[in-house]
């Protein structure tokens, strides 16, 4: 194992994109190895490296880490994007777990029927714009900080601002109502490791394709 953390997952967003967003936003080099067929997986299978049999699997400081919520918790301890006490962290918690909500509404689409696509977007339009977003506008015009918590960047402004971005994708307006929001998307857009990250080139995952269903249900054997 090498210094530089190695992230195993699927060519494409999944559960691992906000794995990289994070890693990208700490300023951290990351290496990938790209799920591509049944073998790559069942290797690592055999191999023990995958304690629940799923990934996203991080070989980081010498651990073999799994699921998904506990490589963010390490990521953002390891590298000050968790808070400077208790209370803070617990807020960031709180934060991430919503904003882990909505994007869970997203996840799923690329895997839903054109029908149930639509349904889909409906629902994400409705709960991003009725339960999540306000949330977080509150929390920024109460505070009057530059960021979620306290007034230091953390793993919480990492996560809505993904959160954003996908939500956007499916409704471009989505933010009219927001204004601490579009403020707040404006300004870690602009910190030099996210802008980094925004641009073309970089390891920031596309918005998920047949192609990368296809691999995806093809090297978990998905099938239905
Ligand atoms: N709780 C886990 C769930 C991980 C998960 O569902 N991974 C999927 C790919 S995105 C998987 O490996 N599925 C194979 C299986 O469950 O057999 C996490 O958050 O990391």
């Amino acid at each position: 194992m090498t210094g530089i953390p190695k992230l195993c997952y699927f060519n494409g967003r999944g559960k691992m994109e906000s794995i990289r967003w994070l890693l990208a936003a700490a300023g951290v080099e990351f290496q990938e190895e790209f799920l591509e067929t049944r073998e790559q997986f069942e290797k690592l299978l055999q191999d023990g490296a995958l304690l629940f049999q799923q990934v996203p699997l991080v070989e980081i400081d010498g651990m073999k880490m799994v699921q998904t919520r506990a490589i963010l918790s390490y990521l953002a301890a390891k590298y000050n994007l968790y808070g400077k006490d208790l209370k803070e962290r617990a807020l960031i918690d709180m934060y991430v777990e919503g904003t882990t909500d909505l994007m869970g509404l997203i996840l799923m689409c690329p895997f839903l029927s054109s029908e149930e696509k639509e349904k889909q977007h409906t629902v994400i339009i409705q709960k991003a714009t009725n339960r999540y977003f306000p949330v977080y506008e509150k929390v920024l015009k109460d505070h009057r900080q530059n960021f979620l918590v306290g007034n230091q960047f953390s793993w919480a402004d990492v996560h809505l601002l993904e959160a954003i971005l996908m939500v956007e994708e499916k409704n471009s307006s989505v933010l009219s109502e927001f204004p601490q929001l579009q403020a707040f998307k404006a300004r870690i857009s602009n910190i030099p490791t996210i802008k980094k990250f925004l641009e073309p080139g970089s390891q920031r995952k596309p918005v998920p394709d047949d192609k990368y269903v296809e691999t995806v249900r093809r090297v978990l054997q998905m099938y239905f």
